[in-house]
């Protein structure tokens, strides 16, 4: 029996915070998985270090599910995404374990390919709609033929997704999260007009998506997926909190715009309700948010179902093993749909070197055994911890709201 020996948080800034975990066995097999909740990156640090690692050490390296079954149920406070992240490094790193042990990459392991490749979408993001523009079609010169659009909106310093500058980065560095002014309705007499403009120049067949970012009533979101129908979306993300999940049948009564939900979910269990009443399209959940391969692979046996199709969480704080991961998962699930890849920070590819490739418009995991991403811990040494948080948004009168 090939039995964990170690299990070791490594904390990482190249560019941008990451949580790594890396799980050793005493057969000598390293395995490594994604631990990074952005801006909370040390409460899952310590919840693996302190609770979950020394639970590990004697354990079967092989009983991935059991492992799983025994950190989620076996702890009587269980869910929420502390927890989930936590979960999902271990079994991320369990299923790379069991890749390299056979010499098979992991999506063999899940059946095999069921496609060639996997579809991905990137961001474009100008402040000014002309600016916009331009990034996609940088973007599309890079071989992209679905990108999420995001704009400034006029009478507004901050937007969710762009900045003023150029690139984008959500979370700030910092020991508080800077705070942001936002205007729904400013926003809403806005995005309707930058989509448009973005349809108009990039011609019918480029799939163009788009993030409201949870900000939202639901007859405002019925009102946004009426007004971008012309523009044609591949998606309409996050259009309301949605932790009162009833709302969104209202928005399906006005709007046939595809709506993509769930980068904040972490279980199976949170989804139900949106999958079985049918009331997404896209399953927006992460590998290393959302209990690992193991958990998400559950979620998307439930959507395939209702005709729902996993289309997984890829910003710069889904780190290189967790992109991994999910590509993986996506090669050999059917109703996978399409894969985000926002890109990582340059300095982050001094410390994670990976198997997965981009090309054409299309990622692939890559057929080096297990999950193909390895952590360069001399390398991670170099880049400390920094504190960073995601901002805050208040409106005009200054009480806060979702950002
Ligand atoms: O705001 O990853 O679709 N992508 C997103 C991201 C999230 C950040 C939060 O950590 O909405 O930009
Ligand atoms: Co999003």
């Amino acid at each position: 029996m090939d039995t964990i020996t170690a299990a070791d948080v490594v904390v990482t800034s190249p560019g941008r915070n990451y949580v790594s975990l890396k799980i050793t066995t005493s057969d000598g097999v390293v395995g490594w998985g994604d631990a990074t909740l952005n801006g909370r990156e040390l409460a899952v640090a310590s919840y693996l270090r302190d609770h979950v690692a020394p639970l590990l050490i004697g354990r079967d390296a092989a009983r991935i599910e059991d492992t799983w079954q025994y950190l989620y149920r076996g702890a009587y406070w269980r869910r929420g995404p502390v927890t989930m992240t936590a979960i999902g490094a271990v079994d991320v790193a369990l299923w790379d374990i069991k890749g390299k042990t056979c010499g098979q990459p992991v999506y063999q392991l899940l059946g095999g390919a069921v496609r060639d490749r996997i579809l991905s979408y990137t961001h474009a993001s100008g402040w000014e709609v002309s600016q916009l523009l331009d990034a996609i079609d940088e973007k599309r010169a890079l071989g992209f033929r679905a990108i999420r659009a995001q704009s400034g909106v006029p009478g507004l310093d901050t937007v969710y997704g762009v900045t003023k500058s150029g690139s984008y980065e959500p979370a700030g560095r910092g020991t508080a999260p800077d705070e942001e002014v936002w205007d729904t309705e400013a926003y809403l007499r806005h995005a309707p007009v930058a989509m448009a403009a973005a349809r108009e120049h990039a011609g019918p067949e480029l799939k163009l998506l788009h993030d409201a970012h949870h900000r939202l009533t639901p007859i405002q979101a019925a009102r946004l997926g009426k007004a971008l129908e012309p523009v044609d979306l591949y998606w309409l993300e996050d259009v309301t909190p949605a932790e009162n999940q009833e709302v969104l049948r209202r928005i399906r009564q006005h709007t046939t715009v595809p709506l993509a939900i769930g980068e904040v979910f972490s279980t199976i269990w949170e989804f139900q309700q949106l999958i079985t009443e049918q009331l997404i399209d896209f399953v927006r959940a992460a590998v290393s948010h959302a209990g690992g391969i193991s958990h998400l692979r559950r979620i998307a046996a439930l959507a395939e179902v209702w005709q729902v199709r996993l289309a997984p969480h890829g910003p710069s704080d889904v780190s290189p093993v967790a992109m991994g991961a999910a590509l993986h998962l996506g090669l050999a699930t059917p109703n996978h749909a399409i894969q985000e890849y926002m890109g990582h920070p340059e300095l982050a590819g001094e410390v994670f070197r990976h198997a997965w490739s981009y090309a054409d418009g299309h990622l692939h995991p890559g057929d080096a055994p297990g999950i193909g991403v390895e952590v360069d811990e001399a390398a991670a040494a170099r880049f400390p911890y920094q504190p960073a948080y995601l901002p805050v948004a208040r409106r005009r009168d200054g009480s806060v709201t979702d950002w």
